[in-house]
């Protein structure tokens, strides 16, 4: 009979800078690490944190700390140490050579995001942008930790097992690959990710040619935002009290209250100190964010740090250049908000009802679908608030557009002219950069009809 192996036990390590950025304190920063160690698969065991005014460029942190956590293993028998920062390879060797002959391994946050991702891609898509992350990561950082474990992983990897936490994916194939090979394989998944990017964009041209609008839910990882999408359309996306449940976008067709329909885009939730390298890999999957008509936040209000994961969200979006798309915001888990309004004495959280304050926020609950025709309603008025009187003229071999015109927007006059159909009307904003060349006239208007 298989034996399951035992669950790996990990140590935390926080670092409190001097000059900390804005954000999250250490610890509850050393929590959300917790909660990523436990959905790898891991306990934890216990945790330090350091105040040190630098990083010491050796050990990350400073030597005596880490000769205090070297002393704790004998007793905490942990199999991984766990730092909250990204450390460099060199830091990485010096530490596991700071525990001697024994085997430790030693992960960042990204190496274990990395291996969260890992194990949820469900995707071809998903595995690629996973893979090439993970190789782009451990490229440098082939060490000792690496090359043993994997070692004794041996066999059993090779067919397929698991080398533990931090060890899942494309690792348990790296030994049999050297740093040139592994070279060569990050650029056929590079060709292979170009691939998935251009039939995405593909598809997208198709979409945005039909006037379909699209709206991307983003949100800090476990916001709810499968949840949402499961309430909007009776689907069954993966919806767990996990982080990152969810990697593969998924698309779905929703119908707002005017009737007209959308999609709405579901996809990888973010996280704070989320690694360049990493939004860059997943660049296929994040450029549906970019591309959307309108982004849905949804927060978590219940969470303690509910104001740290909006800035983190708004921070990733900056940096994949979606910061200044039109926003809804949910305020996402208010059935269970009233209970603890006290406790976290959030401004959001003590008023009632429909949309909040004077940014547009609408309070929900993804899981009762309380709130959910107000959101739709207020989704809809960002899309199509900003309704455009304008004036065409499309030459008869561009008829699609004469179609759009009809389908989309509002006709109040048309007229068949030598030179083409002259249609005057009211339309989304969004579509008019699809009769480029063909306006005539355009000026914004207030009234939908
Ligand atoms: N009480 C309550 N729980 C909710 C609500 N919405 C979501 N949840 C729970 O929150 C957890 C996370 O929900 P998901 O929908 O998976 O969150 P997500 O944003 O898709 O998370 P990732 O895919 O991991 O980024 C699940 O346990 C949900 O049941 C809500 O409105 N109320
Ligand atoms: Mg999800």
């Amino acid at each position: 009979m298989p034996t399951r192996q035992p669950t790996e036990r990990a140590y935390l390590v926080g670092a409190e800078l001097k000059r900390r950025r804005e954000g999250f304190s250490v610890q509850d920063s050393l929590a959300e690490l917790g909660q990523l160690v436990r959905t790898a698969g891991a306990d934890v065991v216990g945790q330090s944190i350091q105040k040190m005014d630098r990083v010491n460029p050796a050990t990350f942190i400073g030597r005596g700390k880490l000769d205090e956590i070297v002393a704790l293993r004998p007793e905490l028998a942990f199999d991984l140490l766990v730092f909250d920062e990204e450390l460099h390879p060199n830091q990485q060797r010096e530490i596991e050579d700071a525990f001697g002959p024994q085997d430790i391994k030693v992960l960042d946050r990204t190496a274990l995001i990395l291996d969260i991702f890992a194990q949820h891609a469900r995707t071809k898509e998903g595995a690629l942008q996973v893979e090439l992350a993970q190789y782009e990561y451990r490229l440098p950082r082939l060490t000792r930790m690496w090359t043993h474990l994997a070692r004794q992983a041996g066999g059993a990897a090779a067919r397929g097992g698991t080398g533990g936490v931090g060890l899942r994916g494309p690792g348990e194939r790296q030994l049999e690959l050297d740093r040139r090979e592994i070279r060569t394989r990050i650029a056929h998944l590079k060709r292979e990710i170009e691939d998935v990017r251009t039939h995405r964009r593909e598809y997208r041209r198709k979409r945005r040619k039909e006037g379909i609008a699209v709206v991307a839910i983003v949100g800090y990882t476990n916001a709810g935002k499968s949840t949402l999408l499961n309430t909007l359309c009776g689907s069954d996306v993966l919806a767990e009290n996990k982080l990152f449940a969810t990697l593969d976008p998924t698309t779905r067709r929703v119908k707002l209250p005017s009737g007209s329909e959308v999609l709405f885009t579901d996809t990888v939730g973010f996280i704070q100190k989320l690694p360049t390298e990493l939004v860059a890999a997943f660049r296929a999957t994040l450029e549906e964010i970019a591309e959307a008509d309108v982004l849905l936040h949804v927060l978590d209000i219940t969470h303690p740090n509910m104001r740290e994961q909006e800035r983190a969200v708004q921070e990733t979006l900056e940096q994949i250049g979606a910061g200044g798309k039109p926003m809804v915001v949910a305020l996402n888990k208010a059935d269970k908000s009233l209970a603890i309004a006290e406790s976290i004495k959030s401004p959001w959280v003590v008023r009632e009802g429909g949309p909040e304050n004077d940014s547009g926020a609408v309070r929900i609950s993804a899981l009762t679908g309380a709130g959910i025709g107000d959101l739709l309603k207020r989704v809809e008025e960002v899309l199509g608030e900003n309704l455009v009187d304008m004036a065409v003229r499309v030459p008869f071999d561009a008829n699609d557009l004469v179609a759009l015109f009809h389908q989309r927007g509002i006709v109040e006059r048309e007229e068949y002219t030598e030179k083409g159909t002259l249609i005057q009307g009211k339309i989304a904003a969004r579509l008019v950069p699809q009769f480029a060349g063909y306006e005539l006239t355009r000026r914004q208007t207030n009234s939908p009809g």
